[in-house]
């Protein structure tokens, strides 16, 4: 083993020390030894035979046997031994700018964090400003700092890359040249996470609309530039490309770059079983173009109904299209109400009053505040006491307030054996009330399904929440069998909801075609901490749609006398 490796391997003992809370001594004495060990002019191996390695400064008989053990073995029990300790998700929130081992520490510690995702998830949930030596300003560098580590993973959330697509539309759309312009991609089919930006554009001219593209703002260099395609990379790390063609062929390169790959070869079959050819540039018959004014008309001339970018992901659309059978997919504006919304008493940031006026201005009739329940104590979960004080607030802002109701409502952990938090009379004095499952990810898949079957069947339960506690790009759900939960779901007449948060997009939309044939509801949760949060029903809307549902699939579409008459307060 070279002095560079031995090196490392020192230095990390050092830091698993630290993440140990070790004596910090001790903890250097690692990393001192590391440094020299990296600086030592003569060979490793040599030294520890002659004896003149244990008189280096800083090294000693203790060092000098692990390092011993280090050179002749390649490995270092005691490394080994700590390092099984940690988790490998707490060792990667080194990886953040900022971070050390006190400050994970402390973060592992008091907030259960053991991930990239967990800590992103923390510090939109504002946790990180309940621990001493972390504020609003270090939070907030945090998350740019896993942002900038998400540049090595390759995939964005959708959140993320929709607005980063946004600016590159509004900057292309300004230009004078530009007849038609589209967001193509997986962005456009609202896919959760996306690789990179896919632009087409239309017009009689390409050049003034690339040179616009390669030097735009935002951009940091210049992957490929032509005539019909330009690539760049943005500053914030996602790369972008952008295809102009002839406006007569803008239909077919749109449906083309708008994809899935998988929707595209299934319909260039069905264009080739009609004797036709469809490829990014147009749809023929021999040499023969069929004109296409827009998408539209490519489907009708292949015999089909319009399928909306959501669906184009080659799971049945094509059969429903054929057979008029398409869903009418369910839109923001039909959206009546939102549940799942933090306050400041638990871990939002928000006053009652003011979440609910913000509720009111995006067009909402109802607003359902769920803080999270006592177990949660991470969380700043409410006691009996504070539930009773935030109904009293409740009560008083709902006074005060016209042509908006807030209901009361609770975010119940889901506690180990399926019971929900708080007794019975306490949660039946809530409107509603969503259980979520935030501790024990660990268990196995079967007691995992039971315990949330379990928490289904609890007659003041209204709705399950994120279902299965992904974090996109972060974690993955625990293991759940969802075609189980769904039907308990169905059973007991209970809503799933859709996380809308775009880290989360919990119920996968994958799933909600079974949850809709299963007859389960779903409502589109925002789970907002902030005022801002509430506004992520439109990521929501994005994978409902995906899923094939309709206005009459989301419970949240219904206004609220249906509602009341639903949760049984009418
Ligand atoms: P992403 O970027 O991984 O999130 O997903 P997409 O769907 O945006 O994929 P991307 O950017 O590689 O390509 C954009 C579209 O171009 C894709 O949805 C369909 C089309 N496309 C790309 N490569 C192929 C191909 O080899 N065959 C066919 N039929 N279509 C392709
Ligand atoms: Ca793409
Ligand atoms: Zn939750």
């Amino acid at each position: 083993m070279d002095k560079t490796h031995v090196a490392e391997i020192l230095d990390e003992v050092g830091t698993l020390l630290e993440l140990r809370g070790e004596n910090p001594f001790k903890c250097r004495a690692y990393h001192a030894a590391a440094r020299t060990i990296d600086g030592l002019p003569g060979d490793l191996a040599q030294m520890l035979a002659d004896g003149s390695l244990a008189e280096v400064k800083g090294i000693g008989a203790a060092l000098t046997e692990k390092i011993s053990e280090l050179v002749t073995t390649g490995s270092l029990a005691y490394h080994r031994e700590l390092r099984a300790a940690v988790p490998d998700g707490v060792l990667e929130l080194l990886r953040v700018p900022g971070l050390g081992p006190k400050k994970v520490k402390a973060i592992h510690e008091h907030l259960g964090v053991a991930s990239l995702g967990d800590l992103e998830y923390a510090c939109r949930e504002n946790r990180l400003l309940a621990l001493d030596g972390f504020g609003a300003k270090s939070q907030q560098k945090i998350l740019e700092g896993i942002e900038r580590l998400r540049r090595n993973v390759g995939r964005y959330l959708s959140s993320f890359a929709a607005a980063e697509a946004r600016t590159l539309y509004d900057l292309l759309r300004a230009h004078p040249d530009v007849i038609r312009l589209e967001i193509a991609g997986s962005v456009r089919r609202r896919k959760e996470t996306s690789k990179d930006i896919d632009l087409v554009a239309s017009a009689a001219r390409s050049d003034r609309i690339m040179s616009t593209f390669t030097t735009g703002p935002g951009v940091e260099s210049v992957t490929g530039s032509g005539e019909t395609k330009s690539s760049v990379v943005l500053a914030s790390g996602i790369a972008a490309d952008l295809r102009v063609v002839s406006d007569a062929q803008f239909p077919c390169a749109l449906a083309y770059f708008t994809g899935s790959k998988e929707h595209n070869v299934a319909l260039r079959g069905r264009a080739q079983r009609l004797g036709l050819k469809l490829n990014e540039y147009g749809l023929y018959r021999g040499e023969e173009p069929v004109p296409c004014a827009d998408e539209a008309a490519i489907y009708a001339a292949l015999g089909l109904a319009y399928v909306p970018p959501e669906l184009r992901e080659d799971a049945g659309e094509l059969e429903a299209a054929e057979r008029r059978m398409l869903p009418e997919l369910v839109e923001r504006g039909r959206l009546r109400g939102v549940f799942h919304v933090h306050t400041r008493w638990s871990d939002g940031t928000g006053e009652i009053e003011e979440v609910a006026r913000a509720a009111q201005a995006l067009g909402f009739e109802y607003l359902g505040l769920s803080d999270h329940s006592q177990s949660a104590r991470y969380a700043r979960g409410l006691s009996i006491e504070q539930v009773r004080e935030q109904w009293a607030e409740i009560d008083q802002v709902n006074a005060r307030l016209k042509g908006l109701r807030i209901l009361k409502g609770i975010e119940s952990d889901i506690l180990k054996d399926g019971a929900l938090d708080y007794p019975d009379e306490i949660l039946a004095g809530f409107e509603f009330v969503i259980g979520s499952v935030h501790s024990h990810f660990g268990l196995s898949e079967a007691e995992q399904t039971e315990r949330i079957e379990r928490a289904l069947a609890h007659p003041r339960l209204t709705m399950l929440g994120h279902p299965t506690g992904r974090l996109l790009l972060g974690r993955d759900g625990y293991a759940v069998d969802m075609v189980r939960v769904i039907a308990a779901a169905a059973r007991h007449r209970k809503v799933i909801e859709v996380n809308a948060s775009p880290q989360r997009l919990d119920l996968d939309w994958r799933l909600m075609r079974r949850a809709k044939e299963a007859g389960v509801n779903i409502a589109i949760n925002p789970d907002a901490h902030t005022l801002a949060g509430l506004a992520d029903v439109d990521y929501g809307i994005g994978v409902a749609r995906k899923g094939w549902l309709t206005a009459a699939d989301v419970v949240t579409t219904r206004g609220l006398g249906e509602i009341l008459a639903w949760l049984g307060r009418t």
